[in-house]
């Protein structure tokens, strides 16, 4: 005989409401590791967040138990065994030194037991550890170099993106943290308007942003357990270095992301990728405020940096075509073309030798478009439809209203990591960003009203695709 059958005996309704919420509570728990989780640390200082946490669950349970327990057992052995037991009135007694002493000093002692690690953790939360202090560094497994080759990353809160500086090598991005794997990351935590606060829950924890005041924290993830997971299908598994971190700066990650995971999905596609959010409600956008944290080994991570410094080195542009000039294959100019606009010059990449005088219009067999054309209209148009205005592209553009969008082709997510950073997604930012994300401050920002030309774009099918295609094609 089944259990249902002996219940369904009792009462079906009573089994259907039973079921009901079982279910309704088994569908609203998600699995501890989905993909932003602080129960699933893979970082240094999480998992001491974690172990903090955990040692005080294991505390509560114990009390819960003993007092339960203690409270159970006086209701049994003290309960009326007759009818006139029940009619009795006990003995009346207050207070037992004793056991109140006994109480105080194992509340006292538990409350040690919690403080002692809590208030080591608010060090190590506050402090990069000293390089030299091998003590400690052995205490927490880490190499000198791992402390020493730290980098520093600036993090700026705006309604509703994040900018992230890298002051040692020059560089701003916007909403997706690039960071070596192996290195110490601190983080100095800046607003420039209101209150915000960076949580990336299974790497670094929670921190306040606030108006004039620099706040810190740090973190440093740890390889092996970012090679470590469980899929989707609840399988385990452990895989290279590689393959949990494919490499951003040749667009690997992005696509790695794309082909593996719904952008709805509760799992990290790749091992490498972290989900981080504002934690502090700032304005209606509020939500929609979130980022990434790409964790590289760190030959990417070095390559990355490189790509996006070129990327801001005037000195690295391709100089204008010099009739004197005999071009090698390989070598890129930039040279006039009168199809796409007036005065406007465009890339060209000499296939062959291009004698003197040879130019992309005279030989065009010699030259081939470096760009698209609907890539040179978009780019025009990121200058005519006002977007530079508020975006930096090829600087490091730290006044900028907006994200910077140098190498923006190669990010995985759009408007905060709020949507998948594609095609269609970005057709729809573009068209009407206050319907994707209500509020921002593209749509709303200052000097935008309905005759900004950002407003104009919604039935512009043409315009819309060449910028896409611009905006995609910067990587
Ligand atoms: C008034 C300033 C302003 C103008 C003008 C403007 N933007 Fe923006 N843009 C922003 C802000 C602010 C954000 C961040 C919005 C958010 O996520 O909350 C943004 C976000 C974006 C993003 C997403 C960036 C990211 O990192 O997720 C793209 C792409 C973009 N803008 C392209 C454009 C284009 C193309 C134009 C011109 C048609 C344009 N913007 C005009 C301010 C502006
Ligand atoms: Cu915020």
């Amino acid at each position: 005989m089944t259990i249902t059958h002996h219940i369904s005996k009792i009462s079906p309704k009573l089994v259907l409401i039973v079921n009901t919420i079982f279910l309704a509570l088994l569908s609203s728990c998600s699995r501890v590791d989905h993909k932003q989780s602080a129960l699933d640390p893979k970082g240094l200082v999480s998992q001491n967040q974690y172990d903090i946490f955990m040692l005080s669950v294991w505390i509560t349970i114990f009390l819960f138990c003993a007092v339960g327990g203690c409270l159970l057992y006086v209701l049994w052995k003290y309960r009326a065994k007759s009818k006139e037991e029940a009619m009795e009135v006990p003995e009346q007694m207050h207070g037992n030194s004793k056991v109140e002493t006994t109480l105080i000093l194992v509340s006292a002692v538990i409350l040690v037991i919690l403080a002692v690690p809590t208030l080591q953790g608010v060090v190590l939360m506050n402090r990069v550890p000293d390089p030299n202090d091998t003590a400690t560094l052995e205490k927490l497994k880490l190499d000198k170099s791992q402390i020493e080759d730290a980098i520093t990353v600036n993090v700026t809160g705006k309604r509703f993106f994040w900018v992230f500086e890298y002051p040692q090598y020059g560089i701003v991005t916007a909403n997706e943290l690039v960071f070596p794997a192996s290195k110490a990351v601190r983080v100095n935590l800046r607003t420039e308007d209101v209150i915000h606060s960076f949580w990336l829950p299974k790497l670094a924890g929670k921190m306040d942003l606030m108006p004039g005041q620099e706040n810190f924290l740090w973190f440093i993830a740890d390889e092996d357990k970012i090679r470590k997971g469980i899929d989707p299908d609840g399988n385990p598994y452990n895989v290279d270095a590689k393959v949990a971190m494919p490499s951003v700066f040749n667009g690997e990650m992005r696509e790695t992301i794309f082909t593996k995971q719904a952008f709805t999905d509760e799992f990290e596609a790749v091992g490498g990728l972290f989900y981080g959010q504002c934690a502090e409600y700032c304005g209606n956008s509020h939500a929609y405020m979130s980022f990434r944290a790409l964790a590289q080994t760190d030959e990417d991570f070095d390559k990355w940096v490189l790509k996006f410094r070129n990327a801001q080195n005037p000195n690295l542009q391709p100089s204008a075509y010099m009739s004197e000039s005999k071009y090698s294959k390989g070598d890129i100019v930039t040279f006039s073309d009168s199809t796409i606009g007036e005065n406007v010059t465009r890339e060209y990449r000499a296939v062959k030798v291009a004698n003197k005088g040879q130019t992309p219009s005279t030989q065009p067999k010699s030259w081939e478009k470096v760009h698209s054309d609907d890539y040179e209209k978009g780019k025009i148009l990121f200058g005519t439809q006002g977007c530079a205005q508020c975006h930096a592209i090829n600087k490091t553009g730290l006044g900028a209203k907006g994200p910077n969008l140098t190498l923006f082709g190669l990010r995985t997510s759009l408007a905060a990591g709020w949507m998948r950073n594609d095609e269609e997604s970005l057709d729809k930012w573009l068209r009407n960003s206050n319907e994707v994300k209500f509020g921002n401050l593209m749509w709303n920002g200052e000097g935008v009203d309905d005759r900004h030309p950002l407003r104009q774009l919604e039935d512009d099918d043409e315009k819309v695709s060449q910028l896409v295609t611009y905006l995609l094609g910067l990587k």
